[in-house]
């Protein structure tokens, strides 16, 4: 008896990838052998993280990072792992990395060598040592037509409304892969036992408001007013309810739980940042490409994060992403009180 494709039980993200790629007439498969670079690379940084304990591992390796800060072991190592499997891909050219001052031209001369992947290998690793969920993000784009090959600048400076796809993997209580190719948002648990990522959360949609707010207010003195009175308002039940808080400080597991339960996350300007703290090629683009997909909405105080124009690759950008109830008073309450 023949076994229709509606009778197996899963999905793996490999098989979704390639029937996602079927929407585009033509396409060669450099997409989905691109994807899959990212699926081996994350199985293999979510190992180490899971071992991390156990293995010397742990702690910092020496360096300091573009960005100044000091680089954990496993910083590096999730670098060098993505960047070995999407340089074996061909459709590659370019490669830029939170841990990487420039970006990396990976296959100059091939023609079809036409994306870049913009990436934070391990975001929120200085809390590997106690345990806390970690992540990787990342960022697709299209080498715009008529750039050079080796002009990496202008493949990566490019605003996230022309991200062709992006996603993270979140290193938690179990392994999710969520990602978008502009097709919705969807999510995938890698089963141990299989070493695959398993559709388990398909076509995620962001509860329109949601119980929680997530915010570091031990800088609350540090916000310009008008966040103060926002977050107030989410506390004091002007929404409706009051929310609850809830941060782990670690943004891809912040905004995991802000996608599926609803509700706001926030990193607003501070005195320490008063342009923000979180970049916004390979951390605020993924992050709002995914939330507008699974229909809620992400601004930097003043626009639409996926509207910004980048000028350089490390830039930082205040980031505010969340349901479209809480958005739509953030943008009366923040928003409009800029513009005024
Ligand atoms: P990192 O890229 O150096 O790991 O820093 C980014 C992390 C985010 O995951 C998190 O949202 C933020 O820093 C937390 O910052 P803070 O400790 O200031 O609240
Ligand atoms: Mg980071």
């Amino acid at each position: 008896m023949s076994e229709s494709p509606a009778a197996v039980p899963f999905l793996t993200a490999q098989q979704h990838i390639l029937d996602d790629q079927k929407r585009f007439p033509g396409s060669s498969g450099e997409f989905s052998s691109l994807l899959s670079g990212i699926t081996m690379a994350t199985k293999m940084i979510q190992d180490k993280v899971r071992r991390a304990g156990l293995s010397d591992i742990i702690g910092e390796h020496g360096d300091t990072n573009i960005q100044g800060e000091r680089q954990q072991k496993l910083d590096v190592y999730s670098n060098e792992v993505l960047i070995h499997f999407l340089g074996l891909r061909d459709s590659v050219g370019i490669l830029a990395s939170e841990e990487n001052e420039k970006p990396m031209i990976v296959h100059q001369g091939a023609e079809n060598a036409n994306y870049a992947v913009v990436f934070d290998p391990l975001d929120g690793s200085s809390n590997i040592d106690v345990n806390v969920s970690v992540g990787t993000t990342f960022s697709i784009l299209r080498r715009p037509p008529g750039v050079a090959l080796d002009d990496s600048d202008q493949w990566v400076l490019q605003p996230g409304c022309k991200q062709i796809a992006a996603g993270y993997v979140v290193y938690g209580s179990s392994t999710i892969l969520v990602y978008s190719t502009g097709n919705g948002v969807h999510g995938f648990t890698l089963d141990p036992s299989l070493g695959a990522y398993i559709l388990s959360h398909p076509n995620i949609q962001m509860p329109e408001q949601g119980p929680y707010y997530s915010v570091n207010e031990a800088y609350l003195d540090s916000f310009p007013q008008p966040y103060v009175e926002y977050i107030d308002r989410l506390r004091n039940g002007a929404l409706g309810h009051k929310y609850a808080s809830r941060y782990i400080g670690s943004m891809v597991a912040d905004f995991h739980r802000t996608l599926l339960k609803g509700g706001v996350f926030l990193y607003p300007p501070t005195e320490a940042n008063p342009g923000g703290k979180l970049r916004l090629l390979y951390e605020a683009n993924p992050i709002a490409f995914l939330a507008e997909q699974a229909g809620g909405v992400a601004s930097n105080g003043h626009q639409r994060v996926l509207d910004i124009q980048p000028d350089s690759i490390h830039q930082r950008t205040p980031l505010i992403v969340g349901g479209r109830a809480e958005m739509a008073d953030f943008e009366r309450v923040v928003v409009q009180s800029d513009a005024s």
